[in-house]
This record gives C-alpha cells, structure tokens and sequence, in this order.
C-alpha cells in the first residue's frame, strides 16, 4: 500500500481518533427476528428501497439526508424566518456559499437533483455531450432528459475494484481530448466533475488533475461544473494524499478546487449535515439570470428553493461545521475503521476505502452469480436477512439501460454500499455491521440470484421488484 493511503492507526502511531464531539439525544434502534426480515423483504420485492424504516436495525442505505444535526443546527432551525419573499436565512446561506464555495451567484434548491434540473436545463441542448468523472444516476438522467447523452471519461483505475490509486476519481485527459476531437467542443455545453465519486466507491479527484481538466476545457470553450455533494471529503483527501497540500485545512482546499470551476450543483443532504436542502452556484451572471428564472417554475421562489426558512440556517450553519478538519478526519475515520476490519477478514470491498461508504464487490463476494441474476441486488437483501442491516446496490440495476439500444448497461462495479450517517452510529455499531458482513460471505456458495419482476422506466433501482430464482 502506498504512502498516500497509510490507515489513520499507522499515521498517527498508535494514537486513535475520536469523535469531536459527545451524545446529548439518542433515537431508540428496532430490533426484528429472522422471521419479521424474512416477510420484510418479500414484502419489499427484495429492494432495500421499499423496506420500511422501522423494521432496519443499522441503517447503512445512504449517508443522504441522514447526517445527526449539532446543536447549534438545531438552535438555528429555531431562527427559520419563514418569509415566502427575502428570508434573512436564505441571504445567511447566500453567504455561507459565497465564503467557502468561493461562488458569486446561489440559487436554492429543495435538494441536489433539483439543481441539477436547473443547470441541464440552462446548459444542454438536445444533442449535446456531456464528459464527467463517473456518471450519477440523478444527474445523467436530467443530462439525459435535457437533451444530452453523457460519456465516462474517468481513468479505467476507477472500474479496478482493486486498484490501489490514491485518486480514482480524476479525470482521464487523453479520453476528454479524444471526445472533443470525435464530437466537437461546441457539442460540449460542461464537462461534469464530481467530488469523491460515489459510484466508483468515493474516490477522490486530485487537485492537480482539476487545475489540468480546467486547462483543457477552458482552452477549447468548455464550461466546467462540479458535483459538490461530497467535495469537503475529497478535499481531506487530498490533504492527506497530495503533495503540497498536508499543510492546508479542508477549508482552503475545498475553496481552491471550487476556484478552478465554473460553478456547482450540491445536494447538501450529505456533505452539510442537514437533512433536506441543495443550491446551484454559479459565477457566470447569464446563466444565473435563466437559473433564477426556472427555479420559480420547479422549486419555489428563488430565496427559498423548496427549503423553509429554518432548512436554510441549519444549512449554512453545517456548511461551517462541514469543513472544520476534526470533522472530517473523524467521519472518513469511521468508514474506514469499517473498511479495515472488512479487510483483515478478506471480504472484497473496493479499494482504496472511500469517504462515505464501504463498497461491498458483488462480483467478487458470489463469483458463481451471474451480472443479469443482479449479484449486488442479492447481496443487500442477504445482508438485511441476516441482521437488519440496510445497504443500497450500486450495480447492474442502478446503471439502468441505455436509452437508444434499451438494454441493461453493464457496469464493471457490482457492488453493495454500507453508507455510514454522519455523527449518527458509533464504532460498535460497526463492529457489528462488520460481523454481519462475514457471515453473509461463510454463506456465499449456497446463495442464488434474483429475477426482476418489475421495472420502473427511469431510475429502476428506487421501485424496482425482484424474486428469487
Ligand atoms: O438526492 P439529491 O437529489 O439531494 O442529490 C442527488 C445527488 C447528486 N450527486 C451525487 C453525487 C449524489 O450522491 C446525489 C444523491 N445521492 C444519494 C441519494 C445517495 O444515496 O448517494
């Protein structure tokens, strides 16, 4: 393993982390039988998406939304000035974004693919092409929907489960360079670059690899927009991995990698700690004058976005909160506490661990599975069966079909996500999360797949049925 990706254990001798931060409200956690899972899941079509939250023990679904709010969140919701025109909380976000964003223009947002709509509706026109660092199932089907058709230009480290690469999310350079060449820099309204790329396991992109992209796109016209939903994690790595970066806080750095973009979209659900909320940024006047425009139409007024008031403060208070270096040291901490223990065991996760979650590889975990018998799919609802435990797939089924030809797309990642809350479950709650795991994999030969029974026409895997065979 390299330098880059030491475990914090290793880095800091044996001194361990710590939470910044202590308990003052607990949430009572259900404890079910195998039996009450057993009619759960059928009930559910084997989706982790249609189980019912009270009957999930660790809930490892997504880490979107779930975050626990700080106090001085929840002081702030007590400050919501609910205003439907002018909100003192929306021009206290305003700023928030401004400060450590680095953006000149925010436009709210219920969530993140209500921004997305925005900017793929201002940008794309039909025919378009749309390069980016992985594709997001929200944000490919608005590029989509726009007009657009979006093409991975990702470095093929990041479809290698195992490759040890300090920063699978950049960019390949000579793939952009190629698809300019093949359609044309004026079929390229932006190149989509997002923060720690949930897809390919929450791997970073580098700070030099930013700085290149930019170089390249603003040399042929091209706009460059960034996914900001997990930028304050990537930022800490590359803190940790960049050379030239060890001394700089997650401040500084998130707001030099915004400098090198055009502007943002965010679902702040995650990154910012609050449980609903999104923005769009932008440094270009034009385009947040049509942004402006259509938010009245989709989301609400433009100094509220969908958000109350009170969604708006807790925002821009866990906007500060996101970036303090305690924070985030201790929230990848614990994804990677999990991941470690996973690898001691030798159950194949996605290497190097991510910032948000733990990527179970389907492929790896039931070889004897094959990819149209949805082996992430099965793999979720095992883990629920076994324990309560909720994860998410991240494979075959969330990768949809492609719209021209209609059939599944084939994603090289198969994997299963156990994405870990912010400041919601301790350390023993990943003991036992890594425990379940194992048992799941002593059973793996004597799994089969599934079959599914029902699919939704955009975004199959949220309501999507299946059945064993
Ligand atoms: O869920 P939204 O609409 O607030 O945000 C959409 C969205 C955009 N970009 C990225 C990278 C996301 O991860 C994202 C939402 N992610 C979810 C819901 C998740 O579970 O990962």
């Amino acid at each position: 393993m390299s330098d880059h990706i030491k475990t914090m254990g290793q880095q800091f001798g044996r001194r361990s982390w710590a939470e910044p931060w202590k308990i003052k409200m607990v949430e009572p956690l259900t404890m079910t039988t195998r039996e009450q899972r057993q009619r759960a899941i059928e009930e559910a079509g084997y989706n982790t998406f249609l189980l019912r939250s009270q009957d999930v023990y660790i809930d490892l679904l997504t880490d979107s939304g779930t975050s626990a709010m700080s106090d001085r969140q929840w002081a702030g919701m007590m400050l919501g000035d609910e205003a439907y025109a002018g909100s003192a909380n929306f021009y206290r976000l305003e700023a928030a974004v401004q400060e450590y964003y680095g953006y000149r223009y925010v436009v709210p947002t219920h969530q993140g693919r209500g921004a997305e709509h925005l900017i793929s509706k201002v940008e794309i026109k039909q025919g378009d092409v749309i390069a980016g660092n992985m594709y997001f199932t929200t944000t490919r089907v608005h590029q989509e929907l726009a007009g657009g058709r979006f093409v991975d230009v990702i470095i093929d480290e990041a479809h290698d489960p195992t490759s040890l690469h300090p920063f699978k999310g950049n960019v390949d350079l000579d793939k952009l360079q190629r698809l300019i060449d093949e359609v044309g820099a004026d079929k390229m309204p932006y190149v989509s670059i997002a923060g720690t790329v949930n897809m390919a396991g929450g791997q970073p992109i580098s700070m030099a690899n930013i700085r290149d992209v930019q170089a390249l796109c603003h040399k042929h016209g091209i706009k460059v927009y960034l996914d900001a939903t997990r930028m304050a994690e990537n930022a800490f790595f590359i803190q940790e991995r960049e050379e030239g970066y060890a001394h700089k806080s997650v401040r500084e750095i998130l707001k030099e990698f915004c400098s090198y973009t055009d502007g943002a979209w965010m679902s702040a659900k995650k990154d910012s700690l609050v449980n609903i909320g999104g923005w769009l940024a932008v440094n270009d006047a034009n385009v947040f004058d049509k942004a402006r425009n259509l938010v009245v139409i989709y989301e609400g007024l433009h100094t509220y976005g969908g958000m109350a008031g009170r969604d708006m403060e807790a925002l821009a208070i866990g906007i500060e909160e996101s970036v303090q270096d305690d924070h985030q040291r201790a929230r990848i901490g614990q994804v990677r506490y999990l991941g470690e223990l996973l690898n001691e065991w030798g159950i194949p996760i996605v290497q190097p661990i991510g910032g948000h979650a733990v990527f179970l590889d389907a492929k790896r975990f039931y070889p004897h599975i094959p990819q149209n018998e949805f082996p992430a799919q099965t793999l979720a609802a095992e883990l629920y069966l076994d324990s309560g435990i909720r994860g998410m797939e991240r494979g075959i089924v969330s990768a949809g079909r492609d719209p021209q030809t209609g059939d599944h797309r084939y994603p090289a990642l198969e994997l299963v996500r156990l994405t870990i809350p912010r400041r919601v479950y301790t350390q023993a709650h990943m003991d036992v999360t890594a425990e379940a795991v194992k048992a799941v994999y002593d059973q793996r030969e004597a799994t089969r797949g599934l079959q599914m029974v029902y699919e939704p026409e955009y975004l199959r895997f949220f309501q999507a049925r299946f059945a064993r065979l």
